[in-house]
């Protein structure tokens, strides 16, 4: 993709859906202050995160290692803890396993393509330590999927999960591209209105609509953008019915592949990243970023075998 026309693409081109403007995030510019290439993503209640935002919250997973909190099989047996919490939920096999992994740089989760891999749910703690003992600043949760494979005691307890968890500040309901909403899907949106639970739309697995033969490429991005718009725009409607049964799903939909990368970064990950990040009110961190950090891309190196953060000896301070 041309720098014009991903200028064009990031800062111009709208669509008007009813009344609402989306703001059609693509593929961020190659300059050298962000050499990322990433999959257009659709925000209209907020604002596309800005390079230097992405990049933040690709230093904030980098920081550490993660580690795993702890596992549970039951909400009764969830541990007690103080740092904010995001939980990554949808269908088995969507890919919540496989983004966890990509977001937190380590192959730490378990994959398969075999539904209901994931049996329990399972706390990473990321963003180093948070200085009042905690490993982490922020919980990132792995959640066994719903439908196919998965077992049907489940649902009571992530919902039990959802509603009594004090510090969960977001649900992030994967929907998988190729097959977009469910039932299911549908059922789960609404139990979130209903109890007024924050929750918001990861598109997974975009590759296959980007990319569907060939392999991963800008010009393929630009091509096939319209059919990954026309797929937003369908969620739109679906994800924000109108406010009667409770609130809506907020108005962005972030689009990712954890199995592509692009100008050495994985597909999307960063945007997540980031809207985790502003979900858990640390998006405002006051740690500058030095001019270098945006010209040297040496501490998040992605090799052909995945994502692999090398972790920096020292943060900025200040
Ligand atoms: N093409 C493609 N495949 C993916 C992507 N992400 C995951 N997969 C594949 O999808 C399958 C399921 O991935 P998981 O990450 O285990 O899915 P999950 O949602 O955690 O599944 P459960 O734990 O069973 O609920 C695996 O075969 C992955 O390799 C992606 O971005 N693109
Ligand atoms: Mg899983």
């Amino acid at each position: 993709m041309s720098l014009s026309t991903a200028c064009r693409a990031e800062t111009h081109a709208r669509n008007v859906l009813g009344k609402t403007t989306i703001h059609y995030a693509s593929a961020i510019p190659n300059t050298k202050a962000s050499t990322e290439t990433t999959s257009p993503s659709y925000y209209w209640d907020t604002a596309p995160p800005t390079p230097i935002q992405l990049k933040r919250a690709e230093r904030f997973f980098g920081t550490a290692p993660p580690k795993l909190l702890f596992s549970a099989t039951n909400f009764r047996t969830v541990n007690t803890s103080k740092i904010p919490e995001v939980a990554f939920l949808g269908r088995s096999n969507v890919g919540k396993s496989s983004l966890l992994n990509a977001l937190m740089g380590q192959n730490i989760c378990h994959v398969s393509s075999k539904p209901g891999r994931t049996r329990s749910m399972n706390f990473f703690a990321v963003g180093g330590e948070d200085g009042f003992g905690s490993p982490g600043k922020l919980a990132v949760l792995d959640m066994p999927g719903y439908g196919k494979g998965s077992r049907e005691e489940w649902g009571p307890e992530i919902m039990k999960y959802l509603t009594g968890r004090k510090q969960l500040k977001r649900a992030f309901l994967l929907v998988d591209a190729l097959h977009g909403l469910k039932h299911s899907d549908e059922e789960i949106l609404s139990l979130f209105r209903q109890n007024s639970i924050s929750h918001q739309i990861i598109l997974s697995k975009v590759d296959r609509i980007l990319f569907p033969k060939g392999n991963p490429s800008a010009a393929r991005i630009e091509r096939n953008s319209p059919d990954l718009q026309r797929i937003c725009e369908e969620l739109k409607s679906k994800i924000q019915p109108g406010k009667r049964d409770g609130p809506e799903a907020l108005g962005e939909i972030v689009t990712c592949s954890s199995e592509t990368v692009l100008s050495g970064k994985k597909l999307g990950i960063n945007k997540v990243r980031w809207a985790i990040l502003a979900a858990a009110g640390l998006g405002d961190e006051k740690r500058k970023l030095l001019p270098a950090d945006l010209l040297n891309d040496s501490f998040n190196h992605t090799t052909d075998e995945g994502h692999d953060i090398t972790h920096p000896q020292t943060v900025d301070a200040g």
